[in-house]
This record gives C-alpha cells, structure tokens and sequence, in this order.
C-alpha cells in the first residue's frame, strides 16, 4: 500500500479496480502470486549486484547471491538444463544478449517476420537486431496461415544466416523444433528458439522443448504463460555458449541485474515446479480451444483455424468488417482487454491492422474453465457486431464486472 503519495496511490487503487473489473484476454499477460509481488516490491530493489554469484562488484552479496543461485537452479529444473541466465531484465534484452553472445555485429539472423506473428527483436525493420546484424525473414503460408518448412529451407539455403529464430508474438500453432534444426545445421547455422509466449506449457511438457531437440539457446520471458514477474531468461545446454551469453548479458547489455525481480523469478519457477502449475497450463489450451471453437461456431475467421497453444488470432475485418483499432476500443468499452494485431497477408497498417489477438492464460488464472470461455466468445461477437452502440457496451460491461467478481484475482 502507497502511504505518502495520494496521487500515486490512487493510480495505483484505479489500476487494481481496472484489473478486477475486466477480463484479461491480452496473450501476453497473466496474474502473479502474491508471493511474485512480494519479491517485486521489496527491499531488494534497492541492492546492486553487478557480475554473477560469488564474482560480484560490490559487497553485501550474500543473501543477493542466494537469490540468484536459487533462481538458476530452479530454471535448470524447470527446464531440464544445464545453463540459466536469469539476469535479462525483459525478453528483448534476452534476445540481444543471446545474439550478441552468438554472432559478431553483421552477420545475419533469419526470424520470423512481425507481420506473420514474429517478434520485433527477431531482426524486424525498426529493431535495433536489424540495425546490428544482417536480417533475413521467413513467414507463414498464405492459405494456412502455417509454416512451411519447404520454403523455409529455400530461404536458409539462398540466404546462408547464421542464426536461425524460431519463435513468435502472434501464432497459434506448435513449431516443429526439429525441422528448424535440420534446416539450421544443414547450413551450419545456430538454433535459438524465443519460447516467450509458450514458455509455460514448454516447462509443463504441453509442448516440446527445443533443447530437447538440440536447439543452441532458449531465451524466454518469465511473465506470459509461465506467470511471474516481468523478467528474461536464457537457457543453453553448452558450457561454451553459456560462458559468452554470461559475459553478453554482462558486462556486455546491462548493468546491475534487479534482485527484486530475481528473487520473484525464482519463486515462480517454483510455483511453476508444482503439480498444479501443469493442470493450469493444461486448462489454459483447453480454454483457448474451446473460445477458437466457440467463435468458429459464430463465424468469425480464426488464423490457423484453431489453436496449441494459449493464443487465439482472428480477422476481425473480414468477420465483422471493422478494422482491429475499433475492435480493440469497442471490447475495451465492454470491459475485455485485448490488442489488435497484424495478421499473415496484412495488407493494413499495425497501427490498425485486420486482427484481434486473443489469449486464455490469464483468465484461467482466474479459474475461468470452458464454460467461462464460451461466454467469453458470446460477448466478443455481440461487442463487435455493435462496436458503436454505447448501450450494448454499457450492458455487456456490467455483465464482465459480474463475472469479474466471481473470479478474483489470485490474491
Ligand atoms: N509484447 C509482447 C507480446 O504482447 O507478445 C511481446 O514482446
């Protein structure tokens, strides 16, 4: 609680209402414990501990080296691996670190293009990975809205990178790590997979683990599916990699790693250890299945006709003839947070693209179940089939905050 700044404090009071009073359907979100923000908001922002345990700047490291140790341990087991740095302070510091322990500035990188579901840090136009490295983009099938691995190994094998990103922001479907593999060391190239939005179910074995499958690295953020705090994380099975991504991470991009949200990282790497973390990562697929399927019923076109993962993207211009800037304004007005986004073929600007991305795991959180998600489906299409009608938002508003308060927030 904020004592001495009324301003702040209310900021901070509206922000609590706002996360109850509305469902969180942004993919990218999630509900931390009240442990995780115990962590966050304690006493250990206020240490700096530049280097790594043991091998610190300045002194006062004991308990801070113990954060840390615990971190990393709990990562290699979530994980299964040998190597955690969990230092990154976000994913697209974990991504530049990662690239800068692998390459020297002006080799080349190929991801997967932002337009096609990528990620800005996967060597996108206006990223500074653009500017660094040379970058070559790959993406999905126009009919599908899938990968199509054929092509994918025509653009390696024209454009010889020598990095390969597998990974993505805005795609529903499993990627096959060993394809990327094969393609990858058929041009002698590194495998990182940017596992950020899946990283949850990848920790559960919902989905496969590209380390498994020989991958180089693995960065991750700890906050999406996986719940905890905003943070990076880099994972390698290889000593030699582990030693240049250490050294990347720091000196190399940041400077003193935040304790506060290290200390969080390891308590949900813990949480994320339990038996019940699975069951949760199970029903958030089983969630995101039932709203893609729910909406497919009310005819809305879904992009890949369906879902793996927690993700749901669908074209809200050719299903309700609005364009995703509305989209986005008309559910936030009725109480569902969600971001318009650019979707495979789009032919819109990002600032107000075709699409709606959709995603299951924070509500779930909230104890949301398929029943939940097919309400969730019902309001959607009544919001945009009347994106201007202030009384259906107003009404449909009222029935979210109805909801809302059956279904608190963890703490
Ligand atoms: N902003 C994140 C997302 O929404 O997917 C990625 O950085």
């Amino acid at each position: 609680m904020i004592k001495y700044d009324p301003i702040s404090a209310e900021i901070l009071k509206n922000e609590e209402l706002r996360q109850l009073n509305e469902m969180e359907l942004i993919a990218s979100e999630n509900y931390t414990s009240i442990d995780v923000q115990t962590a966050l908001g304690s006493i250990l922002t206020n240490k700096y501990s530049e280097g790594y345990p043991g091998k610190r700047y300045y002194a006062g490291q004991e308990f801070t080296d113990q954060a840390e140790n615990l971190a990393i341990e709990r990562a290699k087991r979530l994980f299964n691996c040998k190597f955690a740095n969990v230092q990154p302070l976000s994913g697209a510091p974990a991504n530049f670190a990662t690239l800068l322990a692998l390459l020297k500035p002006g080799q080349k990188i190929m991801g997967m293009s932002l337009s096609h579901g990528g990620h800005l840090t996967h060597g996108s136009e206006p990223s500074f990975t653009s500017t660094v490295w040379k970058s070559v983009q790959y993406g999905v099938d126009p009919e599908t809205g899938l990968i199509n691995y054929d092509d994918l190994k025509k653009i390696a094998e024209k454009e010889k990178p020598d990095l390969i990103l597998a990974g993505f922001s805005a795609h529903s479907r499993s990627l096959d790590w060993k394809k990327f593999k094969e393609i990858a060391d058929s041009i002698g190239a590194y495998t990182m997979a940017d596992i950020a939005h899946i990283a949850g179910f990848v920790a559960t074995g919902q989905l496969e683990n590209p380390l498994d499958h020989g991958f180089d690295v693995v960065t991750t953020t700890t906050h999406k599916t996986l719940r905890g705090p905003r943070g990076g994380l880099i994972l390698t099975n290889h000593e030699d990699l582990s030693k240049k991504i250490n050294f990347a991470v720091f000196p190399g991009f940041q400077g003193g790693p935040h304790m506060n949200n290290v200390l969080a990282k390891a308590i949900a790497f813990n949480e994320a250890l339990q038996p019940e973390f699975k069951t949760y990562t199970k029903q958030v697929i089983k969630n995101a299945q039932t709203l893609a399927n729910e909406l497919k019923n009310l005819g809305v076109e879904i992009i890949t006709d369906g879902t793996d993962n927690h993700i749901v993207l669908f074209n809200c211009l050719s299903s309700f003839n609005i364009g995703g800037k509305q989209a986005q304004l008309a559910l936030e007005q009725a109480g569902l947070s969600t971001n318009k986004n650019t979707i495979p073929n789009e032919t819109r600007s990002p600032f107000d693209p075709s699409g709606i991305r959709l995603g299951t795991a924070a509500m779930t959180t909230r104890g949301f179940k398929e029943a939940e998600f097919k309400k969730v489906a019902e309001l959607i299409d009544q919001v945009l089939k009347n994106p201007e009608n202030p009384d259906v938002l107003d009404n449909i508003k009222n029935e979210v905050k109805a909801i809302c308060k059956l279904h608190p927030l963890p703490h």
